[in-house]
């Protein structure tokens, strides 16, 4: 038996130790690894589809490890099992960050049925979230039917995380100065629901009067395609509470969405965007990597630079020369 097979079958067994191993190997960069890990994903690919997605973000600090312990624990009082992820290619591999998702992850990281697993270290975004989301399909294939994925809500970490989730999170603080300014700045796209969080001691009155700002802003927004605008909940992971609350509103908008196809229509949608982008890296990498066009390349853009060559014609010359033509 491949290793593939056999780490295919005791994760679907509920072996932990074989899901770390089989996401091990997602993870890494060696050519044979690579061929088992492209045999075991294929294989969890049909296992993998009654699991709920879920995007988590917001700003450092705002408080998503915190929360995601105090909803995980709620999905698990619910009967599922929980498996939490994170998207941030820039921490390193030993840094803080990872110990700091333990430890404010500290009642679900050692639970039974949950699965928590650190940043993938390393690489681009782009590499980082193409093993986040084989991840997302071991995961569910090992029977986590809840899946959280934590990335700090700033420019292409947030784009990264909507192409593998169904739904998305966004956390947010009163208080944070840019309350309205991030509405602007595109949370329509890609926040299904918003949760104002810490709201307990001081902060409770504030958080209160900045949800009631937020709704007022979004109703003057206009709605996305299917119609619908995001959701403002209150929170606190310390307290616990809104926590019950935002766990039905996720639970809510999935069952809607499954019913009426659009959480399919979307997973599909996202396929073909992971389709195509991989046709473009393997595209750019070859024409990278290849020694007619290095070979010219520094003459050319040296032609580009000093005016004598149009940019256009620099380019068409450089894929000519990449066909061979
Ligand atoms: N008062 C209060 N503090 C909270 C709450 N949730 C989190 N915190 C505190 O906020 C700080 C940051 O919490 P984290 O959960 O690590 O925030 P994060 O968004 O995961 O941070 P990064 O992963 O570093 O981006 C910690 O000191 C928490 O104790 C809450 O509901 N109320
Ligand atoms: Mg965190």
């Amino acid at each position: 038996m491949t290793m593939a097979n056999s780490l295919f079958e005791r994760l679907r067994a509920g072996d932990r130790a074989a899901l770390a191993k089989a996401i091990t190997l997602v993870e890494s960069a060696r050519p044979d690894e690579q061929e088992e890990a492209r045999s075991l994903v294929r294989q969890c690919l049909p296992h993998a589809a009654s699991a709920l997605r879920m995007g988590v973000t917001g700003i450092p600090g705002v408080g998503k490890s915190t929360l995601i312990d105090a909803l995980g624990l709620h999905f698990i009082e619910h009967g599922h099992r929980v498996a939490v992820l994170a998207i941030d290619p820039s921490s390193p591999k030993s840094g803080g960050s990872i110990l700091g998702d333990k430890t404010r992850m500290e009642r679900l990281s050692v639970h039974p049925q949950a699965f928590v697993r650190p940043t993938a270290a390393g690489g681009t975004l782009g590499g980082v979230a193409r093993r986040t989301r084989e991840t997302i399909l071991l995961c569910a294939a090992a029977g986590h039917d809840r899946i959280l994925v934590e990335t700090v809500g700033v420019g292409q970490n947030e784009l990264a995380v909507d192409r593998m989730t169904d739904l998305n999170l966004l956390l947010m603080i009163s208080g944070a100065g840019d309350d309205l300014q991030g509405i602007k700045r595109g949370i329509m796209e890609s926040a299904d629901l918003i949760a104002i969080t810490k709201t307990d001691g001081a902060n409770a009155e504030r958080n209160a009067r900045a949800a009631t700002d937020l709704r007022q802003a979004i109703a003057l927004l206009s709605p996305r395609e299917n119609g619908e605008r995001p959701g403002v909940l209150l929170c606190s992971a310390r307290t616990g509470s809104g926590v019950p609350e935002l766990l039905r509103a996720l639970e809510g908008m999935a069952a809607a969405r499954l019913a009426d196809g659009t959480l399919f229509q979307r997973r599909r949608g996202q396929d073909l965007w992971w389709m195509r982008s991989a046709v473009e890296e393997s595209l750019l990498n070859a024409f990278q990597t290849d020694a007619r066009v290095s070979g010219s390349l520094s003459a050319i853009e040296a032609q580009v630079v000093d005016g004598t060559l149009d940019p256009f014609e620099a380019a068409a010359a450089l894929v000519r020369l990449h066909r061979g033509a």
